[in-house]
């Protein structure tokens, strides 16, 4: 069906795909008969990847992640097939309004935050460099959760993307696998045989990731867990209803929900399940692959890199060592070191309560033969060690994070910071046994999402200043440099953001009732909730800014808009008071005639990919201001960067590499760095000494304190208080002064328009560095050993 124009393919299948008609169909009809037009354009190109792939024996990608935060997909397939005109022409020539057909898609929120959106950034650079690439994951029936609020308090509900027919996947009947569960080990013939108790089948579904100009097109391939048997009839006709059902109910469990966690491990025997079901018949799949297209097993490493998106699917180290050695009856050490040369790890996080640790209970009882297979890798690899100083197992755990380092060929951290701590800290000993394993890829974002298409304004400026192979290659941005002292250049970039800035003004009024002063700064903090991103610094520091205006209203000051977003996990309680201070500061600050034109704060519900779309390109300033040495990396910190908008940050993750690159004179740099932090922690009273210190911030805690912000319950934010002026683990206290004069600064360079559209412009000019182009280009030559095919459609 690609030998028609759109606008006739999306009537055919609106009439014959959909059984709809064009005087009934309702918006929701329209965007699956866009979506299946556009669809058909892509899967030509996408099978053509494949035989080019199968014809040269090319080495795969295979990228396994519990997490693929993938968003919304017409758009980008819009955008990646060059279509945006014929689409908006068809759409508008039908009565559409293009804009409303697009946002009718659910936002696909498969993954918590960071780590699921680089996986999603990653699939689409793998593409656009024709990198033959799978991508492996869990068909969550339930994304993340959808966040609202009631009084102030987060409240959770079911996100139901499925709900809604999804034109972008294909069940595929014929790839599914049967995964087993408990059960014992036993010798048989000499050889141990694992047994499982309870199975379940992984049903593949694949999606199709289109790269830029849909040269090339990968797959996402996602699980989902169903019955092995039938329906039990019997027991439905003796009237058991619920019985019945509840085979079916139970096997489905296991992709039905995402783990709305970013920071503890939940200890929950279904995750493990998740981990294993996910990771267990990916392996398979990749097998079967592989045997098909014929080769002696221990080539495995020269046709596969298999990558492990952090700890989740680290159980693939002992399960390839399964299929390898008890399945397939090679040697053990050779096993070993085949799975080792496939397998390689990437490290997401330091947070010690962040790293997966499973009881080896748990584990023996749910996977007895994979308990066996750590005890035996873990030997292997202790008669390596003189010293023996390293163990998989210990105080009843088996450590995922150790684990997944030897049965790696390659860990990587994701920034400069992170790698470097990665050896000082949690790796220092495996570090000093494999001293050539640890390497650095510093993460990137897709420019195509995050720029092209998130900022159609500022990308059509920059297309029409350098030409548009910024697009494939973001590096060229560095071109714009000599634009970034002509006047016309600069006027055209403020215009643009002003436009972006006019627009979030308007749909922040319309669909939450707030006025804010497009030409007041937008001052932007959306990432998840968590203590150590420290949310609660910014609103004190709101706080603070608040009571100064009130002392003296006739002030000079520079109007703000403080934008929230986030969600925090349901189980963690202090994130949620966060939020809730943040909702109940907004509606004191916000009411308050006396400082509302200069100051309002807003906190967003429910966040996700299209929110942070329609942020981004609207933002002045990015807030990153994590305690230095825990956000491993951050990659909404480069979204703002590329788009414009100067960093306040503190010098931790990738804030350390875009301050090198857009300049110091173009980053509000505050804070201690990694090491202080240690030492400062170090000193007694540490939070007491800060908040005697500053008067700003003693104020701020009083205001709190004495219930301003608590409605009817005075104490309220008892334990906020308590925590910040007591342990204050993450700094907050410490920091504050000298955030406080960064943000002074960030007011000044702001109130000089002149000055301030020249850091934004350079800001974009320095980012392009920062594209996943550039990253997997990394993996690939330090960790994957793959070159890109192309398919030569399309050239
Ligand atoms: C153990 C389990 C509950 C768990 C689930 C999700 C643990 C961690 C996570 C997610 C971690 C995550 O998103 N980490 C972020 O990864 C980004 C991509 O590398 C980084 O930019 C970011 O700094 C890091 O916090």
């Amino acid at each position: 069906m690609t030998d028609v124009d759109l606008r006739t393919s999306i009537l055919r299948h609106l009439t014959y795909s959909l059984g709809s008609d064009a005087d009934h169909a309702t918006q929701h009809d329209w965007r699956i008969a866009l979506s299946l037009a556009v669809r058909d354009r892509l899967i030509e190109n996408w099978h053509a990847a494949s035989r080019a792939t199968r014809a040269v024996g090319a080495k795969r990608v295979y990228y396994l992640s519990m997490e693929f935060l993938i968003g919304r997909l017409l758009e980008d397939a819009i955008v990646n097939l060059r279509l945006e005109d014929e689409a908006q022409q068809a759409l508008t020539g039908l009565g559409l309004d293009p804009v409303a057909v697009i946002q009718d898609e659910p936002d696909a929120a498969l993954g918590n935050g960071g780590l699921g959106r680089l996986a999603a950034c990653f699939m689409e650079s793998l593409s656009t460099l024709g990198v033959p690439a799978f991508g492996y994951g869990i068909r969550y029936e339930h994304g993340l959760f959808r966040q609202s609020f009631e009084e102030g308090r987060q409240i959770e509900t079911a996100e139901d993307w499925l709900t809604q027919y999804h034109a972008w996947e294909f069940e595929r009947r014929d790839v599914r696998f049967k995964m087993c569960f408990g059960g014992e080990v036993v010798e048989e013939g000499g050889k141990p045989v694992w047994h499982g108790q309870e199975a379940v089948m992984a049903q593949a579904y694949d999606t199709p990731v289109i790269g830029w100009r849909g040269r090339w097109a990968n797959t996402l391939r996602l699980w989902s867990a169903q019955p092995l048997h039938g329906f039990d009839l019997d027991r439905f006709n003796r009237g058991e209803y619920a019985a019945a059902a509840e085979p079916e109910a139970l096997a489905r469990t296991i992709s039905r929900v995402l783990y709305p966690d970013d920071t503890t491990e939940q200890g929950k025997e279904l995750r493990l399940k998740q981990e294993y079901f996910f990771t267990a018949a990916s392996l398979r799949d990749i097998l079967r692959r592989f045997e098909a297209e014929g080769g002696a097993l221990t080539d495995l490493p020269k046709r596969a890199a298999i990558q492990l998106n952090d700890t989740h699917p680290a159980i693939a180290g002992p399960e390839l060592v399964r299929l390898l050695h008890d399945e397939r009856e090679m040697p053990l050490d050779q096993a070993i070191a085949t799975a080792r040369g496939c397998l390689s790890y990437t490290n997401h996080t330091l947070m010690p309560e962040a790293l997966e640790r499973w009881s080896e209970d748990l584990m023996t009882s749910l996977l007895p033969r994979h308990m066996q297979l750590i005890e035996r890798i873990d030997a292997a690899h202790a008669a390596e060690q003189p010293s023996r100083s390293v163990s998989l197992t210990g105080d009843g755990e088996v450590r995922m994070g150790e684990l997944a380092f030897v049965m790696a060929h390659k860990v990587n951290g994701v920034s400069a910071l992170h790698t470097d701590l990665m050896k000082k800290t949690v790796f220092a000993e495996l570090h000093r046994l494999h001293p050539d394993r640890i390497v650095n890829e510093t993460n990137g974002v897709t420019p195509r999402r995050w720029l092209l298409s998130a900022n159609p304004r500022l990308s059509g400026l920059i297309t029409r200043t350098i030409g548009e192979g910024w697009v494939d290659d973001l590096e060229q941005l560095e071109r714009l440099e000599p634009s970034l002292t002509d006047p016309a250049f600069l006027d055209a970039y403020a215009a643009a953001k002003r436009a972006n800035k006019a627009d979030l003004a308007d749909w922040l009024a319309a669909e939450h009732g707030v006025q804010v002063d497009p030409d007041a700064m937008f001052d932007v903090q959306i990432k998840r909730i968590h203590e150590y991103k420290r949310q609660h610094l910014n609103i004190l520091e709101a706080i603070a800014l608040w009571r100064d205006i009130k002392a003296n209203p006739q002030g000079n000051w520079v109007p703000r808009v403080k934008i929230f977003a986030g969600k925090a996990a349901p189980g963690y309680f202090f994130a949620k008071e966060i939020i809730r201070l943040i909702n109940d500061v907004a509606a004191v600050i916000n009411s308050d005639p006396e400082t509302n034109r200069y100051l309002k704060v807003i906190f967003l519900p429910n966040y996700n990919v299209s929110l942070a779309e329609r942020l981004i390109p609207a933002s002045d300033l990015s807030e990153q201001i994590s305690t230095a040495g825990k956000e491993a990396s951050g990659t909404g910190n480069m979204k703002f960067a590329l788009n414009g908008a100067p960093t306040i940050g503190t010098l931790d993750g990738a804030n350390v590499e875009i301050r090198d690159r857009v300049g110091a004179r173009n980053f509000f740099l505050f804070g201690m760095t990694a090491d202080e932090v240690e030492a400062r922690r170090a000193v007694p009273e540490h939070a007491a000494q800060a908040i005697a210190a500053d008067p700003r911030l003693s104020g701020a805690l009083m205001e709190i304190s004495r219930g301003t912000f608590s409605r009817r319950d005075r104490h309220r934010y008892r334990g906020v208080v308590a925590n910040l002026s007591g342990a204050d683990y993450f700094l907050v206290c410490s920091d504050f002064t000298a955030y406080w004069d960064a943000q002074r600064r960030a007011d000044a360079a702001f109130a000089d328009a002149d000055a301030w559209r020249r850091m934004a412009a350079c800001n974009t000019a320095r980012s392009g560095w920062f594209s996943s182009d550039r990253t997997i280009r990394g993996y690939m030559a330090d960790i994957w050993d793959v070159v890109a095919v192309r398919s030569g459609l399309d050239e």
